[in-house]
């Protein structure tokens, strides 16, 4: 046994089985390990953008963390945003980043880098092995360490003598840290300000969005107090027979109008709400004037069983208020657009499907339309960098053979990571990719003008416009072995979510929109 071998032993006695890689030399004795334990599967990605997305799909459907293969402080690099966004998410991750021998580091070889400083900032643990001994018992600490609470992504070097050197042990059960209790009389206190308030709503942060927190808050609207979800959240349980919350708008000054006369503010799992942005003369905190707001649960704390205890504490009824299910009347017909592709998925979404959200501004049409559709779950954008559509519907489909996942694109967010979909060849995983072609970075046209930047003259609206060369989505997804169709008419976009959402395996569909 070798240190890698201990690495991947470890791994799978703490049921890490799954690996998103992009190997490079350093890496070598870790792919070769990979021979000697079929239980570790591993996941060729093409870009370590798609490999970190994979591993933050994977993480939030499978609730166990995936780890991934990378290649020194480039390949981690690569791998950022992906990973700035499963942060976001509280997603448990392991990353393995390979690195030179420990004796090689003094020369400073063309590949090296300060790893620990560039993955430090964007992890919840990170650690060098310095001898092979070390491998296991530093990939259980990493383990427990991606669990949080709240979760993410612990990163552990791994130089490459400590994987090639004999070791002598493997590591142990990895320790988890349960979720502290909130205590009763913070409950009482909440839900005695709750009674008084004139205007209370309640904001789940994406921690206190599972089922258990979610049929909890259920119950506690039903009495009458408003609930909202901040407005990303990691994996959100939505359709027929769940409790549907409304969620932060997306735009300050719509959540501060939407808001208007709230006069206590609960937050589960997450802190006060805040703009995506700072705006010329326009508030940063969006917490209305006046508003109080009070703590139930940080995200270190059982936000779900806080809110169970706070629903009795109010008197709630059992049961939550729940969506029934409601499907669209018919087909929709003539020019294609989000709504008309909301209609569509509406309708042919299965149940139990997995929904991929990257889609920017054709989304809201989406999520409108399957509120009371099937049974479903929706992974969205938690920290705002676009490319994860892709990736991370590659992840969640390993992690959840057997149900149909939907991967939602604008145009440009889909080119960050393309390359995944040579991956969902690869593996012939049963996702469908939606891409919003409308040739435009639409959302950042709206947010010139939101800026006070101005209309875009000819160089600015260069940097907009993604239509020439228009993009043939098609031609890319076939080069790279998914099948594709375009569709530029509701009918035709109805027909192809129909036959992709009926048969098995990787499609994309290229739905031409303004
Ligand atoms: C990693 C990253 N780079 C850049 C951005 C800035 N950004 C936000 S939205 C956007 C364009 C989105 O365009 P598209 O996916 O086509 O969607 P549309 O706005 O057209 O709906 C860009 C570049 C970002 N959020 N994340």
């Amino acid at each position: 046994m070798n240190g890698a071998d201990a690495l991947i032993e470890t791994f799978i006695d703490n049921d890490v089985t799954a690996c998103f890689a992009n190997p490079g030399t350093s890496e070598m004795q870790f792919v070769s390990a990979l021979d000697r334990q079929p239980k570790m599967r591993p996941v060729l990605c093409l870009f370590e953008g798609v490999a970190t997305g994979a591993a933050d799909g994977y993480g939030r459907i499978a609730g166990k963390p995936a780890c991934t293969l990378l290649h020194l402080g480039p390949g981690y690099g690569n791998g950022l945003a992906n990973l700035h966004n499963a942060r976001r998410a509280f997603t448990p991750i392991v990353n393995v980043i390979g690195d030179h021998a420990t004796y090689h580091r003094q020369y400073d070889a063309p590949l090296a880098s300060d790893i620990a400083a560039i993955a430090g900032a964007n992890s919840v643990w990170v650690k060098s092995a310095q001898r092979p001994d070390e491998v296991g018992a530093l990939a259980a600490e990493a383990i427990g360490a991606s669990y949080g609470p709240p979760g993410g992504a612990a990163s552990l070097i791994l130089p490459a003598d400590c994987a090639w050197s004999p070791a002598n042990a493997t590591g142990p059960k990895a320790v988890r840290r349960a979720k502290a209790a909130v205590d009763g009389a913070t409950v009482d206190a909440a839900a005695r300000k709750l009674k008084a308030a004139a205007k209370p709503v309640i904001l789940l942060g994406t921690t206190a969005c599972g089922e258990a927190a979610m049929a909890a808050a259920g119950r506690i609207a039903a009495t009458g107090v408003r609930v909202l979800t901040d407005t990303f959240i990691a994996r959100q349980g939505r359709g027929a027979g769940r409790f549907a919350p409304d969620r932060m708008m997306y735009f300050g000054e719509m959540a501060l109008s939407d808001l208007a006369g709230v006069d206590l503010m609960v937050l589960v799992e997450t802190t006060q709400p805040v703009a995506f942005f700072a705006y010329p003369d326009r508030p940063s905190v969006l917490v209305p004037e006046g508003c109080e707001t009070l703590g139930l649960a940080s995200r270190e704390e059982d936000g779900a069983a806080a809110l169970e205890a706070l629903a009795d504490a109010l008197g709630a009824p059992k049961a939550p208020e729940a969506q029934p299910l409601n499907l669209p009347d018919g087909a929709p017909s003539g020019p294609l657009n989000p709504a008309a592709i909301g209609v569509s998925v509406a309708r042919y979404l299965p149940e139990g499907a997995i929904v991929s959200d990257d889609s920017v501004t054709s989304g809201q049409s989406i999520i409108n339309a399957t509120r009371s559709g099937r049974p479903h779950d929706w992974l969205g954008l938690t920290g705002g960098a676009i490319g994860q559509g892709i990736p991370v519907a590659v992840g969640a489909a390993v992690a959840a053979p057997g149900r149909k996942v939907v991967s939602l694109n604008g145009d440009g967010a889909g080119m960050y990571t393309a390359q995944g979909l040579w991956t969902l060849a690869r593996e012939q995983l049963d996702v469908t990719v939606v891409v919003f072609a409308n040739h435009t970075y639409r959302i950042l046209g709206i947010e010139l003008g939101r800026t006070g930047a101005g209309a875009p003259g000819l160089a600015a609206g260069s940097l907009l416009s993604l239509g020439d060369p228009a993009i043939d989505w098609v031609s890319l997804a076939k080069g790279l072995g998914v099948p594709g169709r375009r569709c530029e008419t509701a009918e035709a976009f109805d027909a192809a979510f129909a036959t992709a959402m009926a048969e098995p395996g990787p499609k994309l569909i290229e739905a031409v929109v303004p």
